[in-house]
């Protein structure tokens, strides 16, 4: 309609002005009148809460974002692959965040699909599991804290992508190789290139064993029966060029039945590889059975009753429909142009993105297996070009069907315009009714691939105030300093507005270890330490403890203060630590100079206010 309106204003024809005018007071109502109801749809007033988390991947940012749902308001970063000084993670060499970070391997991440725990087919809100595609990582986070409590190295793998937890029981998370390589002889004759879809214990994500395949494995979707899981295959040519990849008619869906790969493994039918059980297919016939689909496809989607795996075409303009029982393809409709991964509701429609069209294609499951023409229900424009779409509660048996959100790779002018780059966009998208409606648009960080959404009681007793006090911490009261020849071990708590201690001595060049219990009882009140000249910036929740290893400089005075604006006397919540050249004399005491010697120094002229 704008399009037409502005085409006719450039004509300057009076006549197409007029009938476009009067046109435009009727067409400016609706418009006003549609865009309150949608602005009233994601208002969420002042202190009130969103009735969803939805966990966004971060992409290259190596993340997780939390937005409220259906404001679209941004709350949290979760950092998981990437150090985040301001969050005072895995940027202290020697923390805890850093050394579980480092040990798995590279600073950075790109993660992109984000997985909740379920019971009974439904979340339990016990943790969220990431991949970082570029690194072969999975990590855990507890959405107790909404923090990174695993990362863990998947042997064998390069490019782990594809990722779900093996439904009902959630005992595996599973995890895909996409890039294809020679793990056994190290070598790089293509010949011998393999893949594995990996099992992963889903707590502590140690790797439990394997299945090998020929070609790689994409994207990921779990039967919802405790038998087969499912993956895209869009490389079975094996190949390592892109027109290689694109070879052959047909590709696969991969279903792999977990139980009798678990009795292989019981059974020592296995080679192990790099310390992992590797079952491989030909010695164990039924483990992987290869479902042909259209070449290349994308998205792997099991719907909430288990019953099919929806395949993406990509290439195809199709979804293929697959039977998740007897692994026979049942239907294969049409919906647009770059299927890339489809969603459900609750009323047996799915939703399929598409990539190249930019749009979100509704259409009734039931109705395309039986072939019924009408089976497209709704078609809805997104701005621009969607990967990923996640309806609420698709992945569980029990989806709400409605909201959905539109994950877009591109957001041209969607927004104001900040350099040659511009950020990430989502639209969320309501799906209660026949017609699906686009309600708002929201910005975030590069590059959200994949979402989740969970609703807020799921959480509501489970997100903790505080954290436990662990033995080790220190108590209030109870500071201390222990020096060690050179190894001296700083014990400190802080609470509203104080470092206890407010001063230590140590000699230059010595190794200190800062361990910080922050005592406070109530959620929110967040410490911060920052220690001048030395690079150190660590936070501290209530209730935690910190532990900060580095080496104490040149001699002099260094301040450390709170770097989380906490009370009003925040400023003032600093402390020193004295560093004196080594031999000198250093005392253990901690306990803060006499006020007459605080007070022996020069002082400030008194403060004139003319
Ligand atoms: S991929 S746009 Cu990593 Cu999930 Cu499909
Ligand atoms: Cu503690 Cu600011
Ligand atoms: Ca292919």
């Amino acid at each position: 309609m704008k399009i037409t309106c502005l085409s006719a204003l450039l004509a300057t024809s009076t006549a197409l002005f007029t009938a476009c005018n009067s046109d435009s007071t009727a067409t400016k109502q609706k418009a006003a009148a549609q865009t309150a109801s949608a602005a009233q749809r994601v208002y969420v007033a002042p202190g009130k809460l969103d009735d969803y988390y939805a966990f966004l991947s971060g992409g290259q940012s190596g993340g997780v974002f939390v937005y409220g749902i259906p404001s679209c308001r941004f709350i949290k970063e979760i950092a998981v692959f990437e150090p985040r000084a301001g969050l005072g993670y895995a940027n202290n060499p020697g923390s805890e965040s850093y050394l579980r970070l480092k040990e798995s391997g590279p600073m950075w991440g790109d993660t992109h699909h984000p997985v909740l725990s379920q019971t009974n087919g439904r979340y339990d809100g016990r943790w969220l599991w990431i991949n970082d595609k570029a690194n072969g990582r999975v990590a855990r986070i507890s959405l107790r804290t909404f923090e990174t409590a695993v990362i863990r190295k998947v042997p064998n793998i390069q490019g782990a992508h594809g990722l779900d937890a093996w439904l009902p029981s959630c005992k595996y998370v599973y995890v895909n190789g996409e890039l294809e390589h020679d793990f056994v002889q190290n070598g790089t004759d293509p010949q011998q290139y393999r893949s594995v879809i990996a099992f992963l214990d889903s707590e502590s994500l140690e790797t439990k064993f394997e299945v090998m395949i020929v070609g790689n494995a994409d994207i990921a979707s779990s039967g919802k029966d405790g038998r087969y899981v499912f993956s895209t295959m869009y490389n079975t040519e094996n190949a390592v060029t892109s027109e290689g990849m694109i070879e052959r008619d047909k590709d696969a869906v991969a279903a792999i039945d977990v139980p009798l790969a678990e009795k292989a493994v019981a059974e020592g039918k296995f080679t192990r590889i790099n310390g992992v059980p590797v079952v491989k297919p030909d010695e164990v016939p039924g483990v992987l059975t290869l479902i042909p689909v259209p070449k290349n496809p994308h998205g792997c989607n099991v719907t909430p009753d288990g019953n099919y795996v929806m395949a993406s075409g990509k290439l195809s303009p199709t979804v293929t429909i697959i039977d998740a029982h007897s692994l026979k393809v049942v239907a294969e409709p049409e919906v647009g142009l770059g299927p890339l991964h489809t969603t459900f509701d609750n009323r047996g429609n799915a939703y399929t993105s598409l990539f190249i069209d930019s749009q979100i294609v509704k259409w009734n499951i039931q109705k395309a297996i039986k072939g019924d023409p009408t089976y497209i229900v709704d078609r809805v424009d997104v701005h621009y070009n969607v990967g990923h779409t996640k309806a609420a509660g698709s992945d569980t048996s029990y989806p709400s069907g409605d909201w959905l959100i539109s994950l877009n790779k591109l957001s041209k002018g969607m927004y104001l315009p900040v350099g040659p780059a511009m950020p990430e966009s989502q639209e969320l998208i309501d799906i209660s009714g026949e017609k699906m409606r686009v309600i708002a648009a929201f910005p975030s960080l590069s590059e959200p691939h994949d979402a989740v959404f969970l609703s807020r009681q799921v959480l509501a007793d489970k997100v903790v105030q505080t954290y436990e006090i662990t033995p080790t911490a220190t108590k209030l009261g109870e500071e201390k300093l222990v020096r060690n020849g050179t190894q001296v071990d700083v014990y400190m708590t802080c609470i509203r507005s104080k470092f206890v201690p407010e001063q230590f001595e140590v000699h230059s060049g010595d190794r200190v270890t800062i361990h910080l219990t922050n005592v406070e009882t109530v959620r929110d009140m967040t410490h911060g330490f920052a220690l001048a000249e030395h690079g150190i910036n660590i936070a501290v929740d209530p209730g935690q403890t910190q532990v900060v290893p580095f080496t104490a400089g040149a001699p002099g005075t260094y301040w450390y203060y709170c770097t989380w604006f906490c009370s009003a006397l925040h400023l003032e919540m600093r402390g020193r630590m004295l560093v004196k050249p080594i031999g000198a004399t250093v005392s253990d005491s901690i306990a803060p100079p006499t006020l007459e010697k605080t007070q022996g120094g020069p002082k400030q002229d008194k403060v004139s206010y003319e």
